[in-house]
Order: C-alpha cells, then structure tokens, then sequence
C-alpha cells in the first residue's frame, strides 16, 4: 500500500502527490450519493448549527409555563422589550438564528393577526400598534441571524379549536407570517396538542385526533413549501427536522440524520403521534434526511420565573450541550425566556457572553493546520478535488474521497508540533449522504498505534470529546464505511476556559429531617421518599383510582411561602403528575385551599414544579392531591413523586 503526503499549511495549500499518476487528473469524478441526502433548506439548517427560540406571551406575565389561554390581552405590557438586547446577547453566543414563539399554546398572538382578537393589538404595548414578530425579526437581521417562526398548533384560547374552522384559521396564521417577516429559515411546530382549556370560556377538554385534524401533509406543510421554500420544517416527525425526544440538549451518543417516521402504532406518524424510540439515535437505514434539533430552555423552564435566576445554564453547561447536539451532528436549539420588562435577565446576558467567548477560543486554532497527511487512497489520484488537504480548507464539501470499493481506508496526520488537546472535529460532505459506519483514532506511541478514541455517526459533525488532554504529534484515523469515504473535516481543539461567576443563591427551604407522613391514601411504594432529601430516589404507587392525597405533618407550625413538587428523575415518564390541589392546616384538622394548578410541559421537561404563594401561610401540615397525571387517558394509573419541598421567606 502506498500514501499519498500531501503538506497543508494555513496560507497557501500545496498539494505534493507522491505515487500518483503524474497526469493528475482534472475532472471531478465524485463518488455516487450513499442514502437520502439533504435538501438546499436543510444544508443551510445544517451549517447554522444553533440558534435560539424566544418564548414571551401573557404566559411570562403568569409565571406560568403553559398558559390556560384565559389571560385578559390587557396583561401583556413589557414596559422596557427590546429585540436588540436580546439578538445581541444570542449573537455574543455565536447562535445563528432567532425563533420567535409568534404564538404560544395560550393562543395569544404576538403579530396583530385577523385569524383573532386575541393579539398585540388588544394590548397596551406601544398603545396596540405593536408587531412583536416583526421586531424579533429585525433584530435577528440586524445581528446577521436569520429568523423563523413557532407557532403552536394546540391553542387554549381559541373558542372553535378542536374543529375544522380553527384548524383553518391556523393554517391562516401561517399564511400571515409566511407572507410578512421575510425568509424563514424555519417553520416550528410542536408536539403538545389538545387537552384542556378556556376555549373561549368553555373550559374544557378538547382531544383531536393528532395524525388527521391538521392534515399536515395534504394542507398545511405545503403552505411553507410555497411561500417559504427556504424554511426547515420542524416537529416530532419531520418532514425536515426530527425532534431529538426530549428537552435536555442532548443527541444519542450515535444520531444519525436518517429516519423513518413511524405512528404509535405503526401507523402513520404526524406531530405528536409517533413511535419515539428513535428519535435521538435516528435510523442507519432510514429512508429520508431528517436530522435532529436538540432544544433546551437556557433556564429550568421555557417561559422566564423569578425564582430560576439563579438557575440559568452556565457556559460550561451549554458548552458540554453544544458537544451532545452539534457535536453529534445535530442542532442546539436554546430556549431564551425574556422577563416581564421585556428584557433577558442579567444572568442569562452574562452566561450566553461567556459561553461565545468558550465556542470562540476553544475552536479559533485548529492544531491540526500545518499537518502532513499520509491517505492510503485517494480517489483517481485526483489530490486537487478528493486529496486530504481538503481537510483543513473550512469548507464543509471539499473532501477526502476513496475509490469506489475502497470502504476502510486510513489517514496518517503528522503534526507540524506536538499539539495537546481533548476534541477531535470530523465532518463528512454530506452533499453526499451520511457514509460512515464509525471512525477509530490512534495515536502513535513511541513504536506502536495506541487507541485514542472510537465514534459511530459523523455527518455534518462529530465532535469527539477525550476524557482529558492528549498530547501528540502522529495520528491515525480508520475508515470503515459501506462505500468509498467522503471526509470534509478534521479538527483537533483544546476546549478553553473562561472565566464566569453567578451567585449560587438556594431558595430557603424547610428541612424536612422531623416531617412524617401522617395520612396517606394510596397504596404500594414508599411514600417517605418524597421527604427523604435525595432527588434519586422517588416514590411509585400502586395503581389507583384518582384523586387521592398524602399528608406531611412538617413537626411544628411556621410560615412558609411556596412548595415544589419534584418530578422522578430516572427518565420515566410513568405516573408524572400534571393537576395537583395543595391544602395546609395548623392543627391536621381545619383545612385551607391554598393552590391548586397545572404542571405544564411535565413530560417533555420533568423539572421541579415550583408554586408560589400569592402570600405568606402559616402551617404545620400540608395535604398534596393528585387530581391528574400525564400520558393516561383515564383516572386509573400510578403515581410518582420524586420530592417535595416547601419555602420560607
Ligand atoms: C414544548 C412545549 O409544550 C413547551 O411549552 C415549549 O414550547 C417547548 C419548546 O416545546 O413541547
């Protein structure tokens, strides 16, 4: 076997052939397309790779994270909004793009629509002349980002939602946007769909039918596709961006971009109606290009709390993100929740700052730059056009190719120096489909190769994080691939410290060392491990019949201000509580409603479900009821509790 050297330097590419046929060739004859490939929309999704998702309706003014659509218009009036505070800070971040919310499931539009009443022109901001969308979009532009829309398909406030008119009126809102707020890189549509709600002052229970009562694919995606032809659409299926299956910011450790949508049942799949399993690994063999989004609110919570201040993601935290979306050839989508002034929080400006300085440290040198390159093929010889210089150049579809037949090729890299780092960058072109299997890296170590690292999935990028720093000058990486390889990238970085600080503030709890459970209507489980102090661990019922509660004598009477209902943490989503009644009493005898409420979203992001007091409350016991709980049609299910807590001032 002979290799081909050739010397890459930062400035002038010099292309040194060794063993090839003199005669170089000139014409590009590229290797055939492996499987489903990317469209033009989805190649640009690609290459953004992050970009932020801004949710700020009536909602942020309930403190609440899915609203009942019951909030009077009246409410929403952020005295100090201001769109380029919030694009600059996604900017300082490095994010590529800006999704407003344009309508949350509270159905409230933040663009004066005719599809409703209930929109910004209804509310006191700017006097009602206000378009919120179209400044989110401004904004976006002016920092260079480019700009889409979510709007919720479920809307609590619509009095004809759940038949064909509203389902219409939908399809309307989307028209006006599409049409309005120039291009879109993307149309986001969510999952959640159909459940109770004001309803025009119905306040009810509405289920649709998930897979026919949009008629996404007869009706409603082809509107984007007609006005918006540059936009992804996104949603738990597709039909361009597949929803990763949960909001924690991370892909399977192998995701392919291929997937075959699939119903429940193995039916047909629509938005909230799908077999999930696949969703944050994708499929080898799946049929269509429908990589993943990962999204993650920057805070616990999608819409902005006061109380989560002190709970904003670090640079830190959305560095390892980064790795586990982008790094896994996926899209980090954060969620940004502006404050009822309008404005991000301090704490999220400093953090989003100081996670862009780490993106832009860690990968403004690539320590590979300047490396000799030993390939054991290169397809006909043709080092202009599939030659490994082609690594280092910064363009995502120049390439190293192998002949056709030449699926498990190597790569020798001899570093100009010594380099120490902890993150090896590969891309393939995917222009040509997803090809490889897996790519191992050794290293050379003194008379022998020495793994370094292994990784499946590499698409349009694989970041491979090392468990600590490596130092050396002679790689190896090995191929394996159905077809011949087609590698755009390969990057060595030393991930970079910045400095950051936010002040650790604890909300003041109550220990609960001397609570008891004194009542307790269920059956099974153990019920003291919601007071036990230990996240892990979780209480699980027998099945029951709804609602029933348990009792906490807290030990001694004092006034407390709040409680929070923390939700299993293993990943299970059985018995996860979405309607809850909290009563307190001083003697166990007289007992005093003092909240009863929804816990939104507990499925897709089961965190802890704060509730607050409207005023201060003198107790010894409390009585917790579990009137419903998420994912079950009926009142017949089991219940989890993972811990509860309850504030002071
Ligand atoms: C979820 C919604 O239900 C949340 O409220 C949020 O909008 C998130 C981005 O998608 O499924």
């Amino acid at each position: 076997m002979f290799h081909y050297i050739v010397q890459f330097s930062m400035f002038a590419a010099t292309a040194v052939a060794i063993g090839c046929n003199p005669s170089e060739k000139g014409l590009k004859n590229e290797p055939a397309a492996y499987g489903p490939t990317p469209s033009a929309a989805q190649l640009n999704w690609h290459e953004m790779e992050m970009y932020c998702l801004i949710h700020f309706t009536p909602t942020t003014f309930q403190n609440k994270e899915w609203g009942f659509g019951d909030a009077p218009a009246d409410l929403f009036n952020p005295q100090h909004f201001d769109a380029n505070q919030i694009a600059e800070a996604a900017k300082s971040a490095g994010f590529n793009g800006l999704i407003s919310v344009a309508k949350h499931h509270d159905g409230y539009c933040l663009w004066p629509t005719k599809t409703t009443d209930y929109n910004i022109s209804n509310s006191p901001w700017k006097d009602g002349k206000g378009d919120m969308v179209k400044e989110f979009m401004e904004a976006a532009h002016k920092q260079g980002m480019q700009f889409g829309v979510y709007v919720s398909a479920w809307d609590r406030n619509h009095p004809e939602y759940g038949n064909a008119e509203y389902a219409e009126s939908y399809r309307e809102q989307l028209r006006e946007l599409y049409g309005g707020y120039g291009e879109l890189f993307t149309s986001w549509h969510d999952g959640a769909n159909g459940g109770d709600g004001y309803y025009g002052g119905a306040n009810e229970v509405r289920r649709i039918d998930r897979s026919t009562y949009y008629e996404w694919e007869e009706k409603t995606w082809p509107i984007t596709r007609e006005m918006q032809p540059t936009a992804v659409i996104f949603s738990d299926v597709g039909p361009d961006i597949r929803w990763v299956g949960n909001e924690k910011g991370i892909a399977d450790e192998t995701s392919w971009a291929t997937f075959t949508p699939i119903g429940p049942d193995g039916d047909k799949a629509a938005p909230g109606h799908i077999d999930d399993q696949f969703l944050g690994g994708g499929q080898r063999d799946g049929k269509f290009w429908i990589p993943a989004e990962c999204d993650v609110p920057h805070r616990p919570g999608w819409f902005y709390h006061p109380e989560q201040d002190q709970q904003v993601k670090t640079p830190d935290q959305l560095f390892d993100l980064y790795l586990k979306s982008v790094g896994r050839g996926a899209a980090l989508n954060l969620g940004l929740a502006p404050n009822t002034d309008g404005l991000l929080h301090p704490n999220d400006v400093a953090s989003l700052k100081g996670f862009g300085e780490k993106l832009a440290k860690t990968f403004a040198e690539n320590l590979a730059a300047g490396a000799k390159f030993e390939a054991s093929d290169i397809r006909d010889g043709n080092e202009r056009y599939f030659g490994p210089a082609n690594l280092l150049d910064g363009d995502r579809y120049s390439y190293w190719a192998t002949a056709d037949g030449v699926t498990s090729p190597e790569l020798i890299i001899t570093l100009e120096n010594e380099a120490t780092f902890d993150l090896i960058r590969l891309r393939e072109n995917i222009k040509l489909g997803q090809r490889l299997d897996s790519v191992w890296v050794d290293r050379w170590a003194d008379e022998s190769w020495e793994p370094l690292a292994k990784a499946t999935s590499v698409g349009s990028s694989r970041i491979i994080a090392l468990n600590e720093p490596i130092t050396a000058q002679r790689l190896r990486i090995r191929l394996f691939s159905p077809v011949a390889v087609a590698l755009s990238d390969f990057g060595l970085f030393k991930e970079a410290q910045v400095e950051y600080t936010m002040a650790e503030i604890e909300r003041p709890g109550i220990d609960p060392a001397i609570w008891r459970v004194v009542d307790n209507g269920f059956d099974g489980g153990e019920p003291a491990l919601t007071i036990d102090k230990r996240k892990e661990t979780f209480w699980l019922t027998a099945e029951t019949d709804l609602p029933k509660h348990i009792t906490i004598d807290m030990g001694k009477s004092q006034t407390i201000t709040g409680f929070s209902y923390l939700p299993r943490q293993d990943g299970n989503t059985a018995g996860l509580i979405s309607r809850y009644m909290f009563e307190t009493s001083v003697d166990g005898a007289v007992w005093k409603k003092v909240s009863t409420g929804e816990f939104a979203n507990i499925v897709a992001n089961p965190i802890e479900q704060v509730v607050d007091f409207d005023k201060s409350i003198q107790a010894r016991y409390f009585r917790f009821t579990v009137t419903a709980v998420a994912n079950t049609s009926g009142n017949h299910t089991v219940v989890s509790i993972g811990e509860f807590n309850v504030y002071r001032d």
